[in-house]
């Protein structure tokens, strides 16, 4: 059975090949994308959004959302992203529009309206998350699941201690940490093993579709940008939270209590904060992703965009 989902993205190189994924796997019915402030601002990971949209011909409706974080200040991404939040690829005219109703209330309308299953998918900052179940709580019980990306068992990107989606936006995070909803979490120790190295990216490029070539585009930009990591190639973080619903077979993963430090004046500010050996005895409230299947990760990515124009 398909598997209902809403893509909340801040597009972004990575996010960008989630959104090629979801809209296109057999087993994902992908019912709308939600964007927010990220990567970079909302105009621009909103038109990078649009933008992937209308290159690839996806006829999703795409809805803007929050354009900055709950409590702080706002913080981008442009030591990885660039200027425009997703440097590299060139675009044409875009005539892909958003749809006039705001994020916050769609996802509310639609989550309200539904049976129950819907699998919300955050894969930049969870402030329209959170936003969203503090205007309508009601919706925790009509969300199937959260899968996100975001946060770190051990070392964090943007600081020493927090991954760059938690970090933009720690109050939003620990809101939807502390739901209830069942959250399933790919943080960097997974993620950064999923590196789109030469290899990859040529195999891609190989299956001489726009989609093929626009992975190139997109992940030929990042092999060079996350040099700032210490990583060798650019990795596809928020892909694995989209996979994650159609082959969680290819994944190793341990429940655990997460919290996220909320404290703006210490040094660990975003940090997720996972209780990995259980000191707290506190219930589990996340599902971790520990690591995955390599091989069959990039078999599932490939097959996908073979399916793309
Ligand atoms: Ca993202």
């Amino acid at each position: 059975m398909k598997r209902k989902m809403i893509l909340d993205c801040d597009t972004g190189h990575d996010d960008a090949i989630a959104l090629m994924v979801a809209s296109k796997h057999p087993n994902i019915d992908l019912l709308g994308v939600t964007v927010v402030a990220g990567n970079q601002t909302l105009p621009k990971t909103l038109k990078n959004t649009l933008n992937v949209c209308d290159h690839l011909g996806l006829d999703v409706p795409v809805y803007a959302g929050m354009s900055l974080p709950l409590v702080r200040k706002q913080y981008v991404a442009d030591d990885v992203h660039g200027e425009s939040g997703l440097d590299g690829p060139v675009f044409g005219p875009c005539n892909k529009k958003a749809e006039d109703k705001h994020a916050v209330l769609y996802l509310i309308e639609t989550l309200m309206n539904s049976d129950g299953d819907i699998t919300l998918v955050p894969v930049g900052p969870l402030t329209n998350i959170a936003m969203a179940i503090r205007l309508e709580p009601r919706i925790v019980d009509k969300i199937q699941e959260i899968v996100l990306m975001g946060g770190a068992i051990n070392l964090g990107n943007a600081t020493p201690a927090a991954e760059f989606n938690i970090y933009a936006d720690p109050e939003a995070a620990q809101i939807v940490f502390s739901s209830g909803v069942k959250i399933t979490m790919m943080g960097l120790d997974l993620t950064n093993t999923v590196l789109a190295n030469m290899q990859i990216i040529e195999r891609m490029e190989a299956l001489g579709n726009k989609a093929g070539k626009l992975f190139g585009d997109i992940m030929r930009f990042t092999f060079k940008s996350q040099a700032v990591n210490g990583l060798e190639a650019g990795p596809v973080h928020d892909v694995t939270a989209v996979t994650y619903l159609i082959a969680p077979e290819i994944y190793k993963t341990k429940d655990m209590f997460v919290e996220v430090d909320t404290n703006i004046y210490g040094p660990s500010y975003g940090r997720t904060l996972c209780d990995f050996n259980n000191r707290y005895h506190k219930k589990a409230n996340a599902t971790i992703g520990l690591s995955l299947d390599l091989d069959a990760f990039w078999n599932i990515v490939e097959d996908t965009l073979r399916k793309h124009n």
